[in-house]
């Protein structure tokens, strides 16, 4: 066993860091109360390779592994979870779902820009009555023949204003239940595709969520993704992925604020000295690091596992249900050590408190998450 990253892997995640300093850190606050990411800086996450990290460079991907993948999402979480939700949803979610499922003609023409950066994609999953109950779809694409009928309501979908390309989940055969679901590709201004007003939402908050209308929507047949009745099991194995994504997002997001709390500690005075030589403060310094180390090492086996070619709908789980967890523990420890300061904008911590709770909640709540982890505990 080697729990030591690569020389590889430290390069990876030193260009994240470097990245994420330069370019994320500047403007967070302001693109946070705004509730705006410019273009300009997911562009510049395409040139690193940041929105396809996985793909195979074939289809204009980086071709690295998953281990890669948490590293640079962790380092872009610490500083903006805004930045880093772009790139699991994009990454996890849609690259990974059109190279693993998608023909060879829906990869070169979809994937390939996706990967690169040069458009984005979104997942649309969640509906007004069907979010946790995923095989719920009130969303129907009826058959007819060379083409599908999409009408119905997706609701919280991240990047849902600025995507290029959307994997539409939808339900063809209500008789069938789960096996009469499919999955779709739709472009952004095919006709009857509305994208509603943009969500008022207390973190991620530069991150851009809509709710979607579908009025008569005409996708051609060779937009379905997978046989006929595959799209609750190509929605199920994708989000295993954007699990792992979010685990690593809560893994920053909590790092971030540790880091932030442990300078502060150290500079802070009360009482005549650093607050961190108050054993008040730390104790709280010493939960925070066991708690995160224990998060990053959930984190990084269920990357391994994806790597390893192991299941890792088990350890996916496990790991976003921890991490998120800790995230949103810490984050409020670290706002406690901060005192005052950390009610405050320009600390840093209150957004990384903010930005901890969605990670309870997107991509499966931590009680989906336990779902899956005791039907695979009893199972055996
Ligand atoms: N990989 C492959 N197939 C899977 C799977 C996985 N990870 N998880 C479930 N399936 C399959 C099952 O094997 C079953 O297929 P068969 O009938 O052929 O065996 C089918 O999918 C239905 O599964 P199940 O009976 O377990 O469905 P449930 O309605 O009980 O739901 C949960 C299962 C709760 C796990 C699922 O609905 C879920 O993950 N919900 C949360 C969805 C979510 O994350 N929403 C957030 C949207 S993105 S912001």
């Amino acid at each position: 066993m080697d729990f030591s990253l690569t020389e590889e892997h430290i390069m990876i995640r030193d260009a994240a860091r470097d990245f994420a300093q330069t370019e994320l850190l500047p403007g967070v606050i302001e693109r946070d109360n705004a509730q705006t990411f410019p273009d300009e800086l997911v562009r510049k996450m395409g040139a690193l390779g940041f929105m396809g990290i996985m793909v195979d460079p074939k289809y204009g991907g980086s071709g690295m592994d998953a281990i890669s993948y948490v590293l640079i999402m962790e380092e872009l979480s610490k500083i903006d979870a805004s930045a880093s939700v772009m790139v699991s949803v994009n990454n996890s979610l849609v690259c990974y779902g059109l190279e693993a499922f998608g023909t060879e003609e829906q990869k070169q023409k979809y994937l390939t820009k996706l990967a690169s950066g040069e458009s984005i994609g979104a997942f649309c999953l969640s509906e007004p009555e069907a979010g946790s109950d995923a095989t719920s779809q009130k969303t129907t694409a009826i058959d007819k023949g060379d083409h599908y009928i999409i009408n119905g309501t997706k609701n919280w979908i991240t990047n849902g204003g600025r995507s290029d390309v959307y994997l539409v989940i939808a339900q063809t055969d209500r008789e069938k239940g789960h096996k009469g679901i499919n999955a779709f590709i739709v472009e952004k201004g095919t006709p009857g595709f509305d994208i509603g007003p943009k969500e008022d939402k207390l973190g991620i908050r530069g991150s851009d969520t809509h709710t979607l209308q579908f009025n008569d929507v005409k996708v051609p047949k060779e937009n379905r993704i997978g046989e006929d009745g595959f799209g609750f099991k190509f929605a199920m194995k994708t989000l295993s992925g954007g699990r792992i994504g979010i685990a690593a997002q809560a893994l920053g997001i909590a790092s971030g604020a540790y880091e932030l709390a442990l300078k502060y500690s150290k500079e802070r005075k009360a009482f005549g000295t650093e607050i961190c030589n108050h054993q008040a403060i730390a104790f709280k310094l010493a939960d925070m690091y066991t708690e995160i180390e224990a998060a990053r090492m959930l984190v990084m086996k269920a990357a391994w596992d994806k790597d390893q070619g192991n299941n890792y709908d088990m350890s996916s789980a496990m790991a976003k249900l921890y991490a998120s967890k800790v995230a949103m523990e810490q984050t409020v420890e670290a706002v406690q050590i901060h005192g005052g300061n950390g009610f405050v904008k320009e600390y840093h911590v209150e957004r990384l408190m903010r930005d901890a709770k969605i990670t309870q909640i997107y991509e499966g709540t931590s009680e989906i998450q336990k779902i899956v982890i005791s039907r695979g505990v009893i199972k055996g």
